[in-house]
């Protein structure tokens, strides 16, 4: 710890154990804003504010936890009355805390300052409680919905398990199609009639407190002027990847669907595998390069190896203990939902929980046993990893250093997962001997999974930015978003769209309001991540085979990194595992260069494009 740091917190303790009769509450709502400018007066403020905030924000994540793992209405209206409750305290909170003039304070106290007025403020009870119905109400219509196959059959389908199984395993272009357009037609339209409500008092709390509308608080996790042209500039380097990759899925889709696939045009946007066509691995079998080797995909190897859901979590689990990061505590064990419950509804789609009270992280998914939600499950236990080891921060510092990095966690450690050379060593696959080839059909199926999603990473708040700033208008929505899937991702609505659906509600992140440039920014530092952990780990050899389980040296400095939390910008946490201090495009092209030297040559005298 560095000696700046240790004196802070000895401050604090010295200060709380000697004052613990000055209240938050004794600030005085007449001061003026900014009137305050006594640091130790601020420490201390901060102090008690920490010890409430705990156990205000505990009720809260308990009452979110319980709505989310069982939605009935009585779990809907505590969750509501505990968040309106929590919004008057924290806009009293916040009123106390302009009152602070923080010029002249340490960095770190500064900074705690500057977080925590962080956001907008809706400041009328009844806006708050018409906003917490809409949001509610989006997330049940998006958690409810199921699509109904035609008479005779009486079957209907909820997306998960379901509708998404058929869209990653049918090849039957009809079949696809119905589940694409039963989805959307279900959810979208009733979501549509609320968004734009949505977006007003999204934009009404954000200009309360001083910003031009919600694109600008979302932005502002990422402290970087201009970081719009920066993500536009690191989007054009990874294109051409992105480019040669889409143009040899696309003839292998006119392979099997005909001339529904054009040869030069878009993509049907209901052929890749996956309901939003945002990642393609579902189609891997479709596009493998060299049938004849031994498939990496170990979803077939897993069901017959009898795998369980709790196998899948405790592999995870010794992944991460294996490099000396702590493994999870037993409430994670005993609170977690692994599984779709048969006896009530869920929001399925999987998220991690940091309750924020000792160690209560807990993860909940509607777990099934497949390679992609073996994957999944090290994607959110690396979301707990990080709760874990930055809780003894001060509870404003309990982010990740931004959004990004807080995705990048656990898909850092899938990269050493999927590698062939740690699966042959769980059993998973049994590949004797790596050739070029094997290379290719693993980088293949990996370029599937992380350039595939590049640009669809990029459009989906490209689309809600313009949203919040009035430059898309609700009848525009939909076309809107069309445009941008065209534009970044060269795919297309199988069938004709009008202005009263909202496709847009049709994937988890619009509806629940989860902002989505983190999983771009998180796809491409990952890689920069595992590049330089690989070094630490002083492997020799293409990044993308490196492994880093059972290295300790790696998980030191990975833990390094989780345990600042937010407490500084991002650039210092990048500097601190990287050395570097920019989001930066080379590791992912290092990883992928071979794939894409392979592709070029496939490619050649091809279409490439869609314009
Ligand atoms: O939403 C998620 C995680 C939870 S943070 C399961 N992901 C994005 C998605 O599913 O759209 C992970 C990858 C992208
Ligand atoms: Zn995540």
């Amino acid at each position: 710890m560095e000696v700046g740091r240790m004196f802070f917190w000895l401050l604090i303790l010295v200060l709380f154990c000697s004052t613990s009769h000055v209240s938050a509450t004794g600030i005085s709502d007449e001061l003026e804003d900014g009137s305050i400018d006594n640091e130790i007066l601020a420490v201390m403020w901060l102090q008690e504010l920490n010890t409430k905030l705990i156990d205000k924000n505990y009720e809260l994540a308990v009452a979110n936890w319980n709505y989310e793992t069982n939605m009935t209405d009585h779990n809907s209206v505590v969750m509501n009355n505990i968040s309106l409750e929590l919004h008057d305290w924290d806009t009293e909170v916040k009123k106390k805390a302009r009152k602070f003039n923080t010029e002249n304070f340490s960095y770190e106290i500064k900074r705690m300052f500057k977080l925590l007025l962080q956001g907008g403020e809706l400041r009328n009870d009844e806006q708050v409680r018409r906003y917490n119905t809409i949001t509610t109400e989006m997330l049940s219509i998006y958690a409810h919905a199921k699509v109904c196959r035609d008479p005779p059959s009486t079957e209907c389908l909820p997306l998960e398990p379901g509708l998404e199984s058929i869209m990653s395993d049918s090849r039957d272009y009809d079949e696809l199609l119905w589940a694409w357009k039963g989805w959307r037609d279900a959810v979208g339209p009733p979501i549509g009639k609320l968004y734009p409500e949505y977006v007003k008092f999204r934009n009404i709390a954000a200009r309360n407190t001083g910003y031009n509308d919600e694109s600008d608080v979302w932005l502002e996790n990422y402290e970087e002027d201009d970081f719009e042209t920066v993500l536009d500039e690191l989007f054009q380097e990874i294109k051409p990847l992105y480019m040669h990759l889409h143009a040899y899925v696309r003839r292998k889709l006119r392979d099997r669907y005909g001339d529904r696939v054009s040869t030069d045009g878009p993509i049907p946007a209901h052929l890749l595998g996956n309901m939003w066509a945002q990642q393609w691995d579902n189609i891997y079998d479709i596009v493998r390069p060299f049938p004849d080797l031994e498939s990496v995909d170990i979803t077939p190897t897993m069901r017959e190896q009898d795998y369980t859901v709790l196998q899948m979590f405790h592999i995870a689990n010794n992944f991460f203990t294996s490099i000396g990061l702590t493994g999870m505590p037993p409430t994670f064990w005993k609170k977690s939902m692994f599984v779709k419950p048969r006896d009530r509804d869920v929001v399925c789609h999987g998220s991690a929980h940091d309750m924020q009270k000792g160690n209560d992280v807990r993860i909940k998914m509607c777990t099934q046993i497949n390679y992609n939600d073996f994957y999944t499950v090290h994607h959110e236990m690396g979301h707990c990893e990080y709760y874990l080891q930055y809780r003894d921060q001060p509870l404003v510092f309990r982010a990740g250093a931004n959004h990004g990095f807080h995705e990048a966690v656990g898909d850092t450690i899938a990269l050493s997962v999927v590698t062939p050379d740690y699966l042959n060593k769980m059993g998973l696959l049994s590949v004797e001997k790596f050739t070029d080839r094997h290379d290719i059909d693993f980088l293949l199926r990996q370029a599937l999974v992380k350039i595939a999603f590049l640009p669809f990473g990029f459009m989906i708040d490209k689309w809600r930015w313009d949203v919040f700033r009035g430059i898309t208008t609700p009848e525009d929505y939909n076309s809107k978003w069309w445009e941008l899937r065209t534009k970044y991702q060269g795919i297309e609505a199988p069938v004709e769209r009008s202005s009263t659906d909202f496709d847009p509600g049709a994937k988890y992140h619009i509806p629940s309001g989860t902002p989505y440039i983190r999983y771009f920014v998180s796809f491409l530092i990952q890689f920069q991540f595992h590049e330089s952990l690989c070094k630490e780990k002083n492997h020799e050899g293409p990044i993308h085979r490196c492994n880093i389980y059972q290295s300790t040296a790696a998980g030191d400095r990975l833990g390094a990194m989780l345990r600042m939390g937010a407490s500084r910008p991002w650039q210092d946490a990048m500097q601190e595992i990287t050395g570097q201090r920019k989001i930066d495009t080379s590791s992912i092209k290092r990883y992928f260069d071979p794939l894409f030297t392979w592709l070029q040559e496939q490619n050649y005298g091809k279409d490439v494009g869609w314009d």
